[in-house]
């Protein structure tokens, strides 16, 4: 298949002063867009014909490093944009707040251990909240990899990507992870991702 480079799913202002206009200028028209670019070059040959994305991500793991980057990087990021929105933040949806609660105790304690797993990731990468086993967790993984590939499905993630927060927070990762979490997450999407990953 030929990767697309999809639009975000609000106006390139809509998420200031979290996130500004042009981070998500740079973000998505330059960064998303390469990566697109770079895994549509990479797919020659019969072998991934017909794929998924998801397929692709799985199937070029350990096998083709640079398609797995930019083919995993473009499955994070045409997420990422769903994972935020404007005036986001605030309560979880039933179920997933259930979920979290049985999982961390309390929303808070969630809250700070998913801004601890994104300061605490050395370099550029990820943080996730994933369904793996049954379970909710908090990973991080480094570079374009993803929960998809360890056995987990995604249902939340924040870029921390030096591109994702450096023009707006400079090197205050903290503060870029706390805005996500307090102003930025769409958590309707996620709780959409988390009742699929359960059926
Ligand atoms: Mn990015």
């Amino acid at each position: 298949m030929t990767f697309t480079l999809p639009d975000l799913p609000y106006a390139y202002d809509a998420l200031q002063p979290y996130m500004s206009k042009e981070t998500l200028e740079y973000h998505h028209d330059k960064h998303h867009q390469a990566y697109v670019t770079n895994a549509n070059h990479l797919m020659t040959g019969a072998e991934f014909e017909g794929k998924s994305l998801e397929d692709v991500v799985k199937a070029s793991f350990g096998k083709n490093a640079a398609l797995f980057n930019n083919a995993g990087q473009h499955y994070n990021h045409s997420h990422f944009w769903k994972w935020m929105k404007p005036r986001g933040g605030g309560a979880l949806p039933g179920k997933l707040k259930e979920a979290v609660i049985a999982g961390f105790g309390f929303i808070e304690i969630f809250r700070e251990d998913f801004i601890q797993a994104g300061v605490a990731q050395f370099g550029s990468g990820w943080c996730w909240l994933a369904v793996r086993n049954g379970k909710i967790e908090i990973m991080k993984t480094a570079n374009g990899e993803n929960p998809l590939v360890r056995g987990g499905v995604p249902i939340l993630g924040c870029d921390v990507w030096e591109h994702s927060y450096y023009i707006d927070y400079r090197n205050r990762r903290p503060d870029y992870m706390k805005a996500f979490i307090e102003h930025l997450v769409n958590w309707d999407y996620v709780g959409e991702l988390f009742e699929a990953a359960n059926k």
